[in-house]
């Protein structure tokens, strides 16, 4: 149903679209439920009044079948609204598998977007405490219409929450930890986004737009000619290759060579990172962990929690203090992307939409890892 109630949004997505009949089903259960109560209770109070002064009342025995029947029928009744809202949640949560991926930081007071090619726009905020190159890129979240896309948020900070009443969905976004959702457009237009978590002084600057947009404009918009959704800025580099500079600044390559153990060097002092996302790790203590992203950025911040089996925890415990999460992020966008052989990411202008590392701008000499 579409039918723009004062009040209440449009619905502009998959899940937003399941959500409204279910929606309309449970108002007008519950005020029919409202009403057959109310119009019961008149009619008895009239109808049973006490009409003369004398004699006593009746003595009336329960039923036990009138009991079951008005305790069973409305039961029935309500799990419906439950079965219904299972599927329907069901559908939200689980995230499609082989969709592009958005990223998203919610920080005190705004939030920062970056798409898989590396394009990225800030959403809300008070300009005057951003740095410069982060007021180029005010603007909206730009998303594809028709085209189902996964976000996966974190939080640099406190917990924030990421809602968007045109699609009925709302996710809190928690320090420390990936969540992912995914939004499936299905109407142009600009709608509304909330910080929904109340997380200090200036969370009311946590707002901002979604534009949703023909794929034709989005494809555009990741170029970087996003004129009218902001983000004027042509690319400056996939996540993973931005990564693999972080890798290099913070020195990482001192201990993960290429092929590690595979005889690169004398005696390697860490696991290969090559192949490693997607792989079951064996860990110090005989229990396993599989390598996914929330793994891989443990593995950079807290390298004592798991430690691989066969290796000596020397890893240094600090990076936290010398990365930010957009910058973890990226590491762990490179490693995702490392495969065997893959240590030195290409140094071509190749589009990247996949997260493929790539740079723009030519630089010069390659402080390549494991050289
Ligand atoms: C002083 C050497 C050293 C440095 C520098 C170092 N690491 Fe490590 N790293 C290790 C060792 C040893 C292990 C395996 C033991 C463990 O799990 O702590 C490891 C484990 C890892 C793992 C998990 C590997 C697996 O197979 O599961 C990741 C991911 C990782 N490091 C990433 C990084 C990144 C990113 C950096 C740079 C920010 C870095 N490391 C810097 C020594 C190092
Ligand atoms: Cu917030």
């Amino acid at each position: 149903m579409n039918a723009s109630l004062p009040g209440i949004p449009v619905s502009a997505s998959e899940v937003g679209d399941l959500f409204e009949p279910l929606f309309w089903y449970i108002v007008a259960v519950t005020a029919g439920g409202t009403l057959l109560v109310g119009a019961l209770l008149t009619v008895f109070c009239v109808q049973y009044r006490r009409q003369n002064t004398t004699g006593s009342t009746p003595r009336i025995l329960g039923s036990h079948r009138l009991e079951l029947f008005w305790t069973i029928t409305p039961l029935m009744i309500f799990l419906t609204f439950y079965a219904w809202g299972v599927y329907i949640y069901d559908r939200a949560v689980q995230v499609p598998n082989d969709i592009p991926e958005i990223f998203v930081i919610g920080k005190q007071w705004m939030w920062k977007a970056q798409y898989p090619n590396g394009q990225r726009v800030i959403i809300g905020g008070n300009p005057a405490n951003m740095s410069e190159e982060d007021q180029k890129h005010i603007g909206a979240l730009v998303l594809p219409l028709g085209k189902p896309v996964k976000v996966t948020f974190i939080s640099e900070d406190v917990i924030h929450d990421f809602g968007v009443p045109a699609f009925r969905q709302k996710i809190d976004v928690i320090p420390g930890r990936y969540v992912s959702t995914w939004y499936h457009p299905t109407k142009l237009g600009e709608f509304h986004v909330f910080c929904d978590q109340y997380c200090g002084t200036w969370h009311s600057l946590m707002v901002g737009k979604i534009h949703v947009v023909p794929p034709a404009e989005f494809e555009q918009f990741l170029e970087g000619k996003g004129g009218a959704h902001g983000s004027e800025n042509p690319v400056d580099g996939s996540p993973a290759f931005k990564g693999w500079q972080h890798f290099q600044r913070l020195q990482c390559q001192k201990c993960h060579v290429p092929n590690a153990g595979a005889g690169t060097r004398e005696h390697p002092q860490a696991p290969t990172l090559e192949g490693l996302f997607g792989r079951t790790v064996p860990l110090k203590g005989g229990t396993s962990v599989v390598a996914d992203d929330q793994y891989l950025r443990e593995s950079v911040v807290n390298p004592r929690a798991k430690v691989v089996e066969g290796w000596e925890p020397i890893m240094p415990g600090n990076y936290r203090d010398q990365v930010t999460e957009e910058e973890l992020r990226d590491l762990v966008a490179y490693i995702k992307w490392l495969k065997p052989g893959q240590m030195i990411p290409p140094n071509d202008k190749a589009p990247s939409l996949n997260g493929a590392p790539r740079e723009t701008k030519p630089e010069s000499g390659s402080a390549g890892g494991g050289k």
